[in-house]
């Protein structure tokens, strides 16, 4: 029945729009298991796997890393987790992650909603920067962050259009102070689980 199966958020937006940064503060308020996708394929690379070299360049040339990989390190993440709410962080990105997660979940998964982070890119950029100067990631770098905003608009914005036809969108301003974003994102998280109830 609807109401087992495990229950899953999309957290989506801008690089640096604050989806880490809020999905945080969910996982500890309402014990969500946060899943980054971005965070797994770093993990991943690390891992040394042959995978790693591709997923490497992908990451810095800001692109959307081949959907058979993520998807996989997500649903190894899943099935590993005996927990029922899920925040998926940074995913589907484009219409080959959308398309490889339909095929692989089918209806095993209950898709509750997307929660989008809107900022724009100067906003974006200013947190990337000050970020890049302790983050070590590959891709907070002037260059590699206008890669990522093209590839968000391109490829990652119509699926939010899609999503947005469903009515499953709720868009909350994340150009404000963090406690401020997390105010709405609780509004949000709230009505979701009354849904589940
Ligand atoms: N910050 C956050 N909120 C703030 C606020 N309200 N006010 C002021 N500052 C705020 O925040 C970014 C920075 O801003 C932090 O310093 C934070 O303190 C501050 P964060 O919460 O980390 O934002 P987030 O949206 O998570 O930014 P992130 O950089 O993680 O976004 P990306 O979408 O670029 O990164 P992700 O890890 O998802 O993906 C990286 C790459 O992996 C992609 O470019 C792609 O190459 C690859 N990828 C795939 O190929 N497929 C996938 O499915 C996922 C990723
Ligand atoms: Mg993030």
């Amino acid at each position: 029945p609807a109401a087992t199966k495990p229950a899953v958020i999309f957290v989506l937006g801008g690089p640096g729009a604050g989806k880490g940064t809020q999905s945080e503060y969910i996982v500890n308020k309402y014990g969500y298991v946060h899943l980054s996708a971005g965070d797994l394929l770093r993990a991943e690379r690390k891992s040394g796997s042959a995978q790693g070299q591709l997923i490497d360049e992908y990451i810095a040339e800001g692109k959307i890393v081949p959907v058979e990989i993520t998807v996989k390190l997500l649903m190894n993440a899943i099935e590993a987790n005996g927990g029922k709410r899920f925040l998926v962080d940074g995913f589907p990105r484009n219409t080959n992650n959308l398309s490889g997660w339909q095929q692989v979940t089918g209806d095993r998964l209950r898709v509750m909603g997307v929660l989008f982070y809107d900022c724009p890119e100067e906003v974006m950029e200013a947190r990337l920067l000050e970020r890049g100067k302790t983050s070590g990631r590959t891709d907070d770098n002037l260059e590699s962050i206008r890669k990522r905003f093209r590839t968000y608009t391109n490829e990652t914005q119509p699926i939010l259009a899609y999503y947005e036809q469903q009515g499953l969108v709720h868009k909350i301003d994340g150009t404000r102070e963090v406690e401020e974003v997390w105010a709405e994102t609780q509004d949000v998280i709230n009505a979701f689980e009354q849904e589940l109830l």
